[in-house]
């Protein structure tokens, strides 16, 4: 089953405003990356509102100070040319890095390379998950239980330090309850197939739960002690 489009983008209008093209094209390309991913909607809704607020509300990768000029960041950024960058600000030259050894790309020899949309968002989801911004992660705070607004809001709010401590950490928490709504009315669901027929299917092999690796384990184990168990 596709997810409603449609339906998630009216849903974020009474607190988001217009809705730009550029926005939408942001949109698209963190949904298909979700769908792939089969990303539960709590992280989700995290991620949908740490790039709108990290990208300035534009939904497309931004030059840290983006307002500024490249001789302005020249001047005044001493970690330059590493700056931030992204839609969710790669920066320092170790974490160019590793974040390019992680794809296999030269990111240190070409930073602009992470202003590329796509890679950008593999970087959010990616790096979200895997705690590369602060060394915390999505799974630190967010528990992928549906609980009352209250809860839910608790747990966006800390989920802020996956990206810069408690900075703004209840406005961002308030705008991934408002995606978390927006995701909900449009159907979507964690193993949602991406609807643009562009995107290579996921695959279907379901994943081995942590119970049934322990369930085998136990097995073995008794197994073991009952063989070498002295007759
Ligand atoms: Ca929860
Ligand atoms: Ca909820």
């Amino acid at each position: 089953m596709a997810m409603k489009r449609k339906a998630f983008y009216d849903a974020l209008r009474p607190t988001l405003g217009a809705i730009t093209q550029a926005n939408v094209v942001g949109f698209e390309l963190v949904l298909d990356e979700a769908a792939k991913r089969r990303t539960p909607i709590h992280d989700l809704a995290y991620i949908l509102a740490t790039s709108w607020w990290e990208s300035g509300k534009t939904m497309q990768p931004v030059r840290e100070a983006y307002w500024l000029s490249e001789d302005w960041r020249r001047k005044n950024l001493r970690y330059f040319p590493f700056y931030g960058r992204g839609l969710v600000q790669l920066t320092w030259e170790d974490n160019y890095g590793r974040v390019g050894g992680f794809y296999g790309i030269d990111l240190v020899s070409n930073p602009d390379k992470a202003m590329e949309p796509g890679l950008s968002v593999r970087i959010l989801f990616d790096g979200m998950e895997q705690g590369w911004f602060t060394g915390k992660s999505l799974n630190d705070y967010i528990d992928g239980v549906d609980e009352d607004d209250a809860e839910d809001l608790r747990e966006y709010a800390n989920a802020r330090r996956i990206v810069n401590g408690t900075d703004r950490q209840i406005e961002i928490g308030r705008l991934a309850l408002m995606f978390e709504g927006a995701l909900t009315s449009a159907g979507y669901t964690a193993s949602m197939q991406p609807d643009d027929p562009g995107i290579e299917p996921v695959d279907q092999q379901p994943r081995i739960s942590r119970g049934a690796i322990i369930a085998i384990f136990l097995g073995v184990a008794i197994a073991a002690a009952l063989f070498f168990v002295p007759r």
